[in-house]
């Protein structure tokens, strides 16, 4: 059944459609080879034929050949909001913007205009203005672009002609569900990995390892992470350590697990030519690496000198990378970090490898050059860690960070947004991007703290801190070479405006780990745009300061200029005691909700919900809810129903307030010494005595 018709001079509308599942459509352009692009590495499902596109479909693609360029146009109509397009620099309304994919080194975002960074993601979210979205994925690794223009979205690639698929929902928070029942939903990451974390490109040795560790316990910043970046490595040799500067790393990860710290270690990609090294050995013997146009492996310098670089397409190249984290991990590391797997390449112009480098495939992958493959090479490389890893530790739920990535490749990894700089406007920046990633299917990212590049200032790291624990991920992080960066290291002042974030940080853990559950139900981001709160209030839709953790809390930065709030009884709240140091990012609780609260931490290994603070910010029928989600923040025993969801709920009853908390799924017992209730009223929270049981009675 080819429905092709000539619609235009060169435009083909596609040659066959169908629907795969309730609201969302595929469609294929004439001339369409699967070899070129199948299996994707976008999609957990086969398309299957459901039934046909109905003639009221409103989202169709129009395929062109052009200038030797695939095309897919898409008219939208009058009226979007664009959104997405994975890991942007900018605005968080795409509206006008051009991204082009390519995954690139792009410090400080800058190079071509900051329009390709160090993932790809081609995806649009578009949102009509009755608060109606729909979602537009290009099934293409091959190099491309895409541009939102006023009424149209055209993708454009140097490789041969894509699928198209389009998702028609009644909301934007529905279509990020779809895309997460296509693409895979993410795991539950190990609760360790919501904490706050240090890192910084250069400590060493190992004993400055430790300084930090017992500089953040001796200050009182709770803090679970400590990063251990290629400073470690033997000659930036990947899987070794250097024997002076790190000669015992299981004593170190003992050490710093005695205190309280989980550890996270780098492994980049490029592995050191050297007759002798085994990783070099095994991947040549084995023929395991990436060739050149000739055939001939090819080497690119990276920070080991002139490198080799597996071909993450091969599943068994795959499997032995995975295979190369068993004695690593069983060091005691638990998490590990996959830097420069754009790939990254020294002194070449493109700062990558040449576009006619072969790669292999397999597994019904065909082989096919870098051209094809440059934009899924990290999500191949994490793929293969995330598997390794988990091989090596069953009973451990992965934690992978990576810098490079592609749609769907939030399976395997979370990730950071790559080179910034310690610079006010990036740290504006860092808002939209982290949202747009969620809004791309990556709900587990977020920015370095304070910024990599260049100094960092006290008034920046504040500013920054007192926003930044609001993010899904929270990590500080700077380059060598640079000012140290640390929360204690710009004087009292600035030490206390970061413990009093961080704390604040633990003690919304409750809530924070219940939203990555959502995020794990249902696709949707752990950090929202603001237009969350009401899809249908146009002035919400550029909102780009302040922003929505979860549904019930929204952040506004201090530094923001004129966030533009939702309607409705947001109540501010104030989580401890103390003076307002002009820092904090000022919270909002959503009428209708309740939020519950741990005590303060100082770790995870700590962290307890035997004591718990339910915030309630009623709505105007005197009632609100909320939900909280617990499991034992490691392993995979939820699987199995080792958890406890809780329904809280509060309603009124007089001149009181009957608050519950009732499990409502999962079997864990989840016993609860204590709970209490804070009413959140206009000028301030008033709190209730502590008592043992599930109901709290507060007087109003
Ligand atoms: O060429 O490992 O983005 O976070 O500290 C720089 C050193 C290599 C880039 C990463 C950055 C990391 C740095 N790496």
């Amino acid at each position: 059944m080819a429905i092709a018709s000539v619609t235009g001079m060169q435009c083909v509308s596609a040659q066959d459609a169908f629907m795969i599942g309730k609201d969302v459509a595929v469609f294929y352009p004439e001339g369409y080879d699967a070899r070129q692009h199948e299996p994707s590495p976008i999609f957990v499902v086969d398309f299957e034929r459901t039934e046909d596109v109905a003639g009221g479909w409103r989202i169709r693609p129009e395929f062109s050949i052009n200038g030797g360029k695939s095309v897919a146009r898409i008219a939208v109509g009058k009226e979007v909001d664009f959104y997405g397009n994975g890991e942007v620099a900018g605005q968080l309304r795409r509206n006008g913007k051009e991204v082009k994919f390519w995954n690139t080194d792009a410090p400080k975002y800058e190079v071509d205009g900051g329009k390709r960074l160090y993932q790809s993601h081609p995806w649009v979210l578009v949102v009509r203005r009755d608060g109606t979205a729909f979602g537009v994925i290009a099934d293409n690794t091959w190099k491309s672009s895409v541009r939102m223009d006023e009424e149209e979205i055209t993708f454009e690639s140097e490789g041969p002609a894509f699928r198209v698929v389009i998702i028609e929902k009644g909301s934007p928070a529905e279509v990020l569900k779809e895309l997460a029942d296509l693409t895979g939903h993410i795991e539950m990451p190990p609760l360790w990995a919501l904490g706050y974390q240090q890192c910084r490109w250069s400590y060493f040795p190992d004993t400055r390892v430790k300084e930090i560790a017992d500089s953040l316990r001796l200050h009182r910043i709770p803090s679970d992470v400590i990063w251990m970046d290629i400073d470690y490595m033997d000659n930036f040799k990947v899987f070794t350590f250097d024997k002076e500067r790190f000669p015992d790393p299981k004593d170190l990860n003992d050490y710093l697990h005695e205190r309280g710290f989980k550890t996270v270690w780098m492994i980049d990609p490029g592995v050191k030519v050297e007759e002798g090294y085994r990783i070099d050995d095994e991947g040549t013997k084995m023929d395991y690496w990436v060739k050149d146009a000739n055939g001939k492996p090819y080497e690119g310098e990276v920070w080991p000198g002139q490198c080799h670089f597996p071909d993450f397409t091969r599943p068994e190249v795959r499997e032995w990378w995975g295979s190369l984290y068993k004695d690593y991990m069983a060091t005691g590391i638990d998490g590990v970090w996959n830097d420069m797997n754009e790939p990254a390449i020294f002194n070449v112009e493109t700062s990558t490898m040449p576009e006619d480098n072969r790669h292999e495939g397999g597994g019904g992958l065909a082989a096919g050059p870098h051209l094809r493959y440059h934009n899924s090479y990290g999500l191949n490389m994490v793929k293969a860690s995330r598997e390794g890893i988990l091989e090596a530790n069953p009973e451990k739920r992965p934690f992978v960070l990576t810098r490079s990535n592609f749609l769907g490749g939030h399976r395997y990894a979370a990730t950071w947004t790559g080179d910034n700089a310690s610079d006010p406007s990036l740290m504006k920046m860092s808002v939209p991007m982290t949202i747009n990633l969620g809004l791309s299917g990556q709900p587990f990212n977020g920015p370095d703290i304070g910024g990599f590049f260049d100094d960092c200032t006290p008034e920046l790291l504040a500013q920054w801190t007192a926003m930044g624990v609001y993010f899904p991920f929270v990590r500080n992080h700077s380059a060598a070479g640079t000012r140290q960066q640390e929360p204690w290291a710009f004087g009292e002042e600035t030490l206390d405006v970061c413990r009093t974030a961080i704390n604040r940080r633990y003690r919304l853990l409750p809530y924070i780990y219940t939203l990555f559950r959502e995020a794990y139900e249902d696709g949707v981001p752990v950090m929202r745009p603001a237009f969350f709160a009401d899809v249908k209030d146009a002035a919400l839709r550029k909102e780009q300061e302040a922003f929505l953790l979860g549904g019930d809390l929204m952040v506004v930065p201090r530094w923001a200029e004129n966030p533009a709030m939702p309607a409705g009884d947001w109540r501010r709240i104030v989580l401890e005691d103390g003076t307002d140091d002009g820092y904090q990012a000022m919270l909002y609780q959503r009428p209708g909700s309740i939020i519950p609260i741990a005590n303060l931490s100082q770790n995870t290994t700590e962290y307890s919900t035997d004591s718990l603070t339910l915030l309630v910010n009623l709505d105007g029928d005197g009632k609100a809810c909320g939900r909280l989600y617990e499991d034992e923040g490691e392993g995979f025993g939820f699987r199995d129903g080792e958890y406890a969801d809780f329904a809280l709920s509060a309603s009124c009853a007089g001149d009181e307030v009957i608050v519950s908390v009732t499990q409502t799924n999962g079997n864990m017992h989840k016993g609860r010494k204590r709970i209490r209730v804070g009413l959140v009223m206009p000028d301030g929270i008033v709190y209730s005595q502590w008592t043992g049981g599930r109901t709290v009675r507060v007087g109003r």
